[in-house]
């Protein structure tokens, strides 16, 4: 069995998350059109039976923090660096803003030895010539072991990655389960699940500034309860997100429980509640409380 841990990494919004989820045929890890849509490392395990098994580990993306969540995200990500043994260094297309924005991470990488691919995704939003031109500025680098275009949401090229990421894979025992992709908690990607909504239905600051909890998660004959508190940081935010007559929060939570209920195999109860938690973006033992610690990577 050969095996080997990788980290993908990169700025927010450049299609980390959907990249993991293409390469596992499966969705795990939360994608919005958000940026800073992940805000743990999340882990998907990628096996061949018998011959191998890749974990994959999608970390927020790397930017400048404005309150400690942020600088919690950036911390885990960039730590996540020292701990595998292949890096997958996503960018999107970088000559839109100049490669000026990946450079902080850059510099970072370069002062790692570990092997780096450098994935170029959204090629489907990039003329020909656009993604010679970015190819050229990364091979320039002399940094990357290979550079390969990718388009995360219909999987191109994600077999042509997973052959190159074999090449770096070592003789060992196995980590996981063949049939295991993530071994992050259910109740972790069900409360993901919910945010992810909460990311798809509201605007600007409003979902960045929320956390979900669960509060209660009852495995019955057929049926699985939930009960899960949905916090935000002003009263203000808590009347848009239950919106008028309540329309919002049962928009949202009847979203959600249908991808929940598909991921969980039984019928799902969800009963949501919305509260006030001022400022907690800035608070340590807010995040902390809503798990997001170096402990619980
Ligand atoms: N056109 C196109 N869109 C993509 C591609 N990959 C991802 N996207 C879209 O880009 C957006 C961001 O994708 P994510 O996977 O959430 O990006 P991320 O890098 O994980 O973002 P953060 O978690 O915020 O750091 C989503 O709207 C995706 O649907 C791609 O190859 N082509
Ligand atoms: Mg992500």
């Amino acid at each position: 069995m050969k095996t080997g841990f990788i980290g993908i990494v990169g700025r927010p919004n450049v299609g980390k998350s959907s990249l993991m989820n293409s390469i596992l045929g499966e969705k795990i890890a939360i994608a919005t059109n958000k940026p800073q849509t992940t805000r743990n490392t999340i882990r998907g395990i990628y096996t061949e039976p018998e011959q191998c098994q890749m974990v994959f580990i999608d970390t927020p993306g790397i930017h400048k923090p404005k309150n400690k969540l942020g600088s919690y995200m950036t911390e885990i990500a960039l730590s996540s660096l020292g701990e595998v043994d292949v890096i997958l260094f996503l960018v999107d297309s970088p000559l839109r803003e100049g490669i000026g924005g990946d450079n902080f991470i850059l510099e970072k990488l370069k002062k790692i030895d570990t092997p780096k691919i450098l994935i170029i995704n959204k090629i489907d939003k990039m003329e020909p010539e656009v993604f010679e031109q970015v190819y050229k500025c990364y091979e320039d680098m002399n940094m990357f072991e290979a550079i390969i275009g990718t388009n995360a949401l219909e999987s191109k090229n994600v077999d042509v990655l997973i052959n190159k990421l074999k090449e770096y894979l070592e003789e060992g025992p196995q980590f996981f389960p063949e049939d295991m992709v993530t071994d992050n908690p259910m109740r972790f990607l069900v409360s993901e699940i919910i945010r992810e909504k909460m990311l798809l239905y509201l605007d600007e600051e409003v979902p960045h500034g929320v956390a979900v909890e669960i509060e209660s998660y009852e495995e019955l004959n057929n049926l699985t309860r939930i009960s899960a508190v949905i916090y935000c940081e002003r009263q203000s935010h808590k009347a848009i997100i239950i919106g008028k007559g309540g329309k919002k929060i049962k928009g949202i939570g009847k979203s959600a429980r249908e991808e929940i209920e598909a991921l969980v195999g039984t019928k799902v109860y969800l009963e949501t509640f919305v509260k006030v938690k001022e400022g907690w973006r800035d608070s340590v033992v807010a995040i902390s409380n809503f798990g997001y610690r170096a402990d619980e990577k």
